[in-house]
């Protein structure tokens, strides 16, 4: 019995050094300042509606939820105050019409560092996609032809000029005459 205690017990502690080395491997990252890991809606996701909240999951839990706004076509559409829970921050979001969507977050990390960032999902899988591209200004070449401009402006007050110039002379002459 004891003979076998022995390499059991070098097995055992075998496995709880291995268990610490796993273990420790994903905590070693962590010592960097969390971030966000993944979002519900997702950045960049199409979806057919408005989920009915959003589900921002960070690599550390949340202690301070400074803001989240989440913004449609018809403004915003978050239903109460976001709400914090472990690594996730839950925001409850009234319907909303399709369209492009925005969703900021402002929040506090555990280790008291400020995470922000931004989220863009569109709702309505056949909204247009290239209405922005297509609006878009084309490159201005609006003529620069100051040649005509140029010449015509300088000539122009010069002549207007010289008629007030004969006016006025010509009065004097008729004053003087008088
Ligand atoms: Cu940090």
């Amino acid at each position: 019995m004891p003979t076998r205690s022995g390499p059991r017990g070098a097995a055992a502690v075998a496995i709880a050094a291995s268990s610490v080395l796993l273990g420790w491997a994903p905590v070693a990252p962590a010592a960097a300042h969390d971030e966000l890991m993944s979002a519900d809606p997702s950045d960049g996701g199409v979806f057919e509606a408005l989920p009915s909240r959003a589900i921002l999951t960070f690599t550390g839990p949340v202690s301070e939820v400074h803001e989240v706004t989440v913004t449609g076509p018809d403004g915003s559409v978050t239903n109460g105050e976001p709400t914090a829970v472990g690594m996730e921050v839950h925001q409850t979001l009234w319907a909303g019409e399709d369209g492009d969507y925005t969703l900021t977050y402002d929040v506090v990390s555990g280790d008291g560092h400020e995470m922000a960032g931004e989220i863009q999902f569109q709702v309505g899988a056949g909204t247009e996609p290239g209405v922005d591209e297509a609006s878009a200004p084309t490159s201005s070449d609006a003529g620069e032809d100051d040649g005509v401009g140029g010449i015509v402006l300088p000539v122009a007050v010069v002549l207007t000029c010289s008629a007030v110039a004969l006016v006025l002379w010509q009065r004097r002459r008729a004053q003087a005459r008088a």
